[in-house]
């Protein structure tokens, strides 16, 4: 057996073998919104939709997901599709209910809403409302010819939640529902805009994920002077919303088995006053996988919307390690490395078996061990897909793989299958 120089090189490791690249996959995001209507008091008779006449007193309205396209209104915007964005809401009596004064609006999720540790930014759930940052008339054009203001237009709502629909704890000195940050309906996308939206769409792409909240480090004020282009940028595939975090609540009780706080219904309370909140939807954070945390850890969110500085693949001490190697290993992404990417071929009693070291928890990448008698060609590479895996104690797991016999003289390499 020749020790290949590629194995452990740090450089080849990753070489031509990222298979799939772009925006992450969705499959983490998971699908809990309100999906009954408890009780309303606030119906609201001041204003009907100008397009249908409805009032805004639909509380259905409120289930499912957020809008991801309203209309235009006829006057401003002639198109019959206009994707949400943060200076043009939801707005249709049939996207949302208006609470008036002095009332409230009584949902129940679909599923126990929990807080949960791998929850991003330690937030557990979102309520989409219609709040609309300043700025222009939009018109439905080009994102990056508009520019915001500094001010958010909220009606704000105060939120509380309940196990039991009974007793209930309340935020009450915020977040609110229907204030900042406003809805992102579709992710700003203009190398795979929705061509069924119609052939004036160049920049609108797949609907946001609202299971995914904005980073709370964003504030009204950083919008103030940037481009809807940009500020959609720093939105990613976020839908926006007002997330809300349970450990906040100090009443809400934990569940013995598990230690963490939930609830199952959310109540909407308008307070006595001038204003009066629309409700689009409400929605639980989902889970994200350990890669997104580590960025989060590592990056802030101006550093999260370029792929060059936080994608998998990107070096930002510029030692020539990925972000996914920094990961894996668990180095620190801002300071250069000092040895290479331990990959050994040692010889056992299990046989040949390519060896390394990695973070247990960074156990979300699809990671394959090839080899291949002629370096020159990986196609035709053989993959080691039996792992066995050692607990060191120190948060690491020592990775076993053991070489077939065919692979007598061979290179080895390590692959990234996906980037996460
Ligand atoms: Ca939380
Ligand atoms: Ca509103
Ligand atoms: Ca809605």
């Amino acid at each position: 057996m020749r020790r290949s120089t590629s194995c452990g090189g740090l450089t080849s490791w990753l070489c031509g073998c990222v298979l799939a690249a772009g925006l992450p996959a969705m499959a983490w995001a998971q699908s809990n919104f309100a999906a009954r209507v408890v009780a309303f008091t606030g119906a609201t008779y001041g204003w009907a939709d100008p397009v249908s006449d409805a009032y805004y007193t639909n509380t259905l309205v409120t289930l499912g997901r957020p809008t991801v396209d309203t209309t235009g209104d006829g006057w401003d915007i002639e198109d019959p599709v206009v994707p949400v964005n943060p200076l043009y809401p939801a707005w249709r009596a049939h996207e949302v209910v208006t609470i008036a004064a002095g009332g409230e609006l009584i949902l129940e999720m679909e599923e126990t809403v929990w807080d949960h540790p791998d929850n991003p930014h330690g937030l557990d759930f979102t309520v989409f409302g219609n709040a609309r940052q300043s700025g222009p008339t939009w018109r439905n054009g080009d994102p990056a010819l508009t520019n915001f203001g500094a001010g958010t237009f909220a009606e704000q709502a105060r939120v509380a939640v309940s196990q039991d629909g009974e007793t209930w704890h309340t935020f009450t000195n915020g977040p609110f529902a229907d204030d900042f940050a406003p809805t992102l309906g579709r992710i700003y996308d203009p190398a795979q805009p929705d061509a069924s939206l119609g052939a004036w769409n160049q920049w609108w792409g797949a609907p946001t994920d609202p299971a995914l909240p904005l980073d709370p480090a964003i504030t009204a004020a950083d919008f103030n002077g940037q481009t809807v282009a940009q500020v959609c940028r720093w939105y990613g595939r976020s839908a926006g919303g007002t997330s809300f975090d349970l450990a906040a609540l100090e009443e809400l009780p934990a569940d013995p088995e598990t230690g963490r706080k939930w609830f199952r219904y959310v109540r909407l309370i308008q307070p006595a006053g001038d204003a009066e909140a629309e409700i689009d939807a409400v929605a639980a954070v989902a889970p994200v996988p350990p890669f997104v945390r580590w960025q989060i850890k590592h990056f802030d969110w101006r550093e999260r919307a370029d792929p060059a500085i936080a994608g998998p693949l990107a070096s930002p001490a510029q030692d020539g390690w990925s972000n996914v190697q920094k990961y894996l290993t668990g180095l620190d992404p801002w300071e250069p490395a000092e040895h290479a990417f331990d990959l050994r071929l040692e010889l056992s009693a299990n046989g040949r078996e390519v060896i390394f070291e990695r973070q247990a928890a960074a156990d979300d990448l699809a990671l394959a061990v090839q080899w291949t008698a002629n370096p020159a060609d990986w196609i035709a590479a053989g993959a080691v897909t039996d792992w066995l895996t050692e607990d060191l104690g120190d948060g690491r797991v020592r990775v076993r793989a053991a070489l077939p016999d065919e692979a007598a003289a061979c290179f080895v390499r390590l692959v990234l299958l996906d980037t996460p």
